[in-house]
């Protein structure tokens, strides 16, 4: 039997505003999909982080805001392509949306996967802990477009169809212990304890898959099992990846399916953010292997 996105939601506990507002966001993957062809290059300009932007990356985010402001459920937006928080003060809703409109934007030129992460907390602002969101999500555009969700009862994949309708691909995704890894920055940036924990894990079979999309690299750790690292770099202690677009939702969903995030330390989803471009070692996939991680850190 197919199962739309739609008929998913009224299933749960989610509210009607927040259903609302998935739908919506999910459905913003047609546009976005077809703006790829005529915004191929870099842009001219930097985000908050100094990264130069791609065209695309400018597009879905202006795409997104506008479309949010326009819905009247959204309070409090932080996008990893502005600088500062966006407040909608004529929002009927409390809703706060941290969001990373285009991850993997170096791969748009070569074709690769890339997606458009989310986390949805029910009010309070965008600057709280992982364990606070009320939803998360990401669409990946690969050869399907698919969304990833979560609304804290277990996680769903939805491919979107000829007719722009998400159907359900698979429910309750479990996350299973398994052997894929792959770690962003160079080794010779590496610290001696991450070096180590790599070594490790290749010295018991681990293989390597790193693409350069965070997003599409976390979508098959959610598969097939394994970690995603960007750890902390002998000269930048608190690595690539942002905390509030990138390490939040994807953190939220690997937990719901069964899976952990760490900062190395410990539970990424219990850190309170300090400012909206923070940027945080991780480690995300299989529970056992974070588990381990942690521990070989510590050695
Ligand atoms: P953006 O393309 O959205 O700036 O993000 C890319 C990214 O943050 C993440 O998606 C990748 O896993 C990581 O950077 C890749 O970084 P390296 O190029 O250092 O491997």
């Amino acid at each position: 039997m197919v199962i739309t996105l739609r008929e998913y939601l009224d299933k749960t506990g989610a509210g009607e505003q927040l259903k609302d507002l998935i739908v919506l966001i999910a459905r913003q993957a047609v546009p976005i999909r077809e703006a790829f062809l005529h915004n191929q290059s870099y842009a001219k300009s930097f985000n908050a982080s100094g990264e130069q932007q791609a065209a695309l990356d400018e597009w879905s985010d202006r795409h997104i805001t506008k479309v949010l402001e326009a819905s009247g459920l959204v309070a409090e937006l932080a996008s990893e392509e502005q600088p500062d928080i966006v407040r909608f003060p004529g929002a009927r809703a409390e809703y706060a949306v941290v969001m990373d409109p285009l991850d993997g934007s170096s791969l748009i030129q070569v074709n690769l996967a890339v997606g458009t992460i989310v986390g949805i907390y029910e009010s309070g602002g965008v600057l709280q802990k992982g364990e606070n969101l009320k939803a998360a999500m990401y669409m990946l555009y690969g050869p399907m477009t698919v969304l990833t969700l979560t609304v804290g009862e277990g996680v769903y994949i939805f491919a979107l169809n000829e007719e722009s309708e998400y159907i359900l691909l698979s429910g309750l995704v479990q996350m299973p212990e398994g052997k894929l890894y792959g770690s962003g920055g160079l080794r010779t940036e590496w610290t001696d304890a991450h070096a180590f924990c790599i070594d490790t894990i290749e010295h018991d079979g681990a293989k390597l898959r790193y693409s350069g999309s965070f997003v599409a690299d976390f979508h098959q750790i959610l598969k097939y099992g394994g970690v995603y690292c960007y750890p902390a770099l002998k000269e930048k202690k608190g690595g690539k990846l942002r905390l509030l677009f990138e390490a939040i939702p994807i953190g939220f969903i690997a937990a719901q399916a069964g899976g952990a995030i760490s900062n190395g330390a410990g539970n990424l989803l219990g850190v309170q953010p300090s400012s909206v471009h923070q940027r945080t070692p991780l480690y995300v996939g299989s529970k056992g292997l974070i588990r381990r991680m942690e521990e070989l850190l510590r050695e």
